[in-house]
């Protein structure tokens, strides 16, 4: 699969904090020229926030843009979404099993062993982080910087999402070490966070990007 080089995840606990409407901010950035986002809930998936990702669900399709969802393979099927597990979540064959062949499925690394083991899972593509130091994980991994992301491109034949504390001024440099495409939480937030400051923000990445 070839993947958007910007990546946008609506993490519902930044977003919150912050007081971003969910809905709003998933609309201001499919406006803004997202070509994919996640949907990343790490708390109890009550009605509330399964109503929202309905609601994101609902404009990604509008959009003809993919969305993915964290962890959770029922919600991703029933929302009708692809699926990004970490290294705790359900094991990458058996989330296949149950989403089919063609559902996209994404898997997070944080070094170069589980980059190696992950090569041959049946993912589509393979996130690799924290690159940079990040505010929006709890317990993040060790960071592993530009050189690791360097060192691991050519061991990896899928798709190389880099994550992790990803900012306007380092995402050329992210880029250039060999990420297909960023994954990014808070690069994507203006101080001001507006309908129209989040969608001018997304279009920034996008031109930004272009010019790698
Ligand atoms: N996963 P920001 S780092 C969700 O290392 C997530 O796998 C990471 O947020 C990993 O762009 C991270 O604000 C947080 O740094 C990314």
């Amino acid at each position: 699969m070839k993947l958007p080089r910007v990546y946008p995840i609506l993490d519902t606990e930044t977003l919150g904090n912050r007081g971003i409407g969910i809905e709003g901010a998933a609309a201001a950035f499919l406006e803004g020229g997202a070509a994919i986002l996640q949907f990343r809930h790490k708390a109890h998936w009550s009605r509330d926030i399964f109503t929202a990702a309905q609601g994101v669900a609902r404009s990604c399709r509008q959009g003809g843009v993919p969305l993915i969802v964290n962890d959770r393979a029922d919600f991703a099927m029933l929302l009708e979404a692809g699926l990004h597990l970490g290294q705790d979540d359900l094991p990458p064959r058996e989330a296949r099993r149950l989403m089919g062949p063609e559902a996209v499925i994404g898997y997070s690394t944080h070094n170069r062993e589980q980059l190696g083991a992950a090569a041959g899972e049946a993912v589509d593509y393979i996130a690799l982080g924290p690159v940079f130091v990040t505010g929006s994980k709890r317990n993040p991994d060790p960071v592993i910087g530009l050189e690791e992301v360097r060192r691991c491109r050519p061991l990896l034949d899928k798709p190389l999402v880099a994550i992790g504390g990803i900012t306007m001024q380092n995402a050329g440099d992210v880029l250039r070490a060999g990420a297909d495409s960023l994954a990014i939480i808070s690069g994507l937030l203006p101080d001001h966070p507006t309908a129209k400051s989040l969608r001018e923000r997304m279009e920034e990445w996008q031109q930004l990007v272009k010019q790698v």
